[in-house]
C-alpha cells in the first residue's frame, strides 16, 4: 500500500497528473461505462472497487454513478498503472465529447496540423474518445503537456510501436544508458517506459547525459 502511494506520488510529481473524470470512462458515449471500457482506461480494476461504484449492481456504471465523487478516488488508485492518462474532459471545452482543433490548441500550445491528422483516424475533422484514447494520441498530447520543446519523440525510440520504451529500445537510442538509469526513468517499475515517464524532466536529464 505504501509502495503504491509512493509511485502514484512520483507520477504526479512528474507534472502530468492523470486527468480522467468519471464521464471519460464511458468511451462510446452510450451513457454507461462497462467493465470493458473501464479496463481499457484504468487497467484491471478490482471487484471491490467496481462494486463500490456500481450502486445498483447491474454490472455497469450509469451516468449518475460515474458522477459520484467515489469515481475520482477509484481512478486515483490506478494512476500509477494507467497507460491512458488524458481524458476527453481535459480538453473538451464545450462538453460535446468531441475535440476540435481549437479545443486542442487551447489546451496544448502550438498543437500542429500534422498531429491533428495523426489523431483524427477517420478524417472527420474532430477527435472522438476512441481516437483520443489511442496510445499514439496519448503519446502526442503527453509531449505537448510535458516537454513541448524536446526534439526527440517517444515514437523515434519506440521501435516496435507499442508506445512503451523497453530497456533495449532505450539502449539503441542512448548507447551509454545503464539499467540503473532505465530503472530511474521507469517510475512505476513495470519495466517499460510510458510517454509520461519518457517526457518527465528526470528522464530528460538522463537522455542529455547519455546521448551520442
Ligand atoms: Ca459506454
Ligand atoms: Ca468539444
Ligand atoms: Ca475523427
Ligand atoms: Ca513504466
Amino acid at each position: 500500500m505504501k509502495l503504491a502511494l509512493t509511485l502514484g506520488a512520483a507520477l504526479l510529481a512528474s507534472s502530468a497528473a492523470v486527468a480522467m473524470e468519471g464521464i471519460d470512462l464511458d468511451i462510446d458515449g452510450d451513457g454507461f461505462a462497462t467493465k470493458a471500457e473501464i479496463t481499457q482506461l484504468l487497467g484491471v480494476v478490482s471487484r471491490s472497487d467496481f462494486n463500490q461504484l456500481d450502486g445498483n449492481n447491474d454490472g455497469r456504471l450509469s451516468g449518475k454513478e460515474l458522477a459520484s465523487p467515489g469515481v475520482r478516488e477509484v481512478i486515483g488508485r490506478y494512476e500509477s498503472s494507467m497507460s491512458i492518462v488524458h481524458g476527453v474532459s481535459d480538453v473538451d471545452l464545450n462538453g460535446d465529447r468531441f475535440l476540435t482543433r481549437d479545443e486542442l490548441k487551447a489546451q496544448y500550445d502550438g498543437f500542429n496540423e500534422q498531429d491533428f491528422r495523426d489523431l483524427d483516424l477517420n478524417n472527420d475533422q474532430r477527435i472522438d474518445a476512441r481516437e483520443f484514447y489511442n496510445p499514439a494520441s496519448q503519446a502526442i498530447v503527453t509531449r505537448y503537456e510535458m516537454a513541448p520543446t524536446m526534439d526527440l519523440t517517444i515514437q523515434q525510440v519506440d521501435m516496435d510501436g507499442d508506445y512503451f520504451v523497453s530497456y533495449e529500445e532505450l539502449k539503441d537510442a542512448f548507447p551509454s544508458v545503464s539499467q540503473a538509469d532505465f530503472n530511474q526513468i521507469d517510475l512505476n517499475n513495470d519495466n517499460r517506459v510510458h510517454s509520461v515517464e519518457f517526457y518527465n524532466s528526470q528522464a530528460q536529464i538522463i537522455f542529455d547525459r547519455t546521448k551520442g
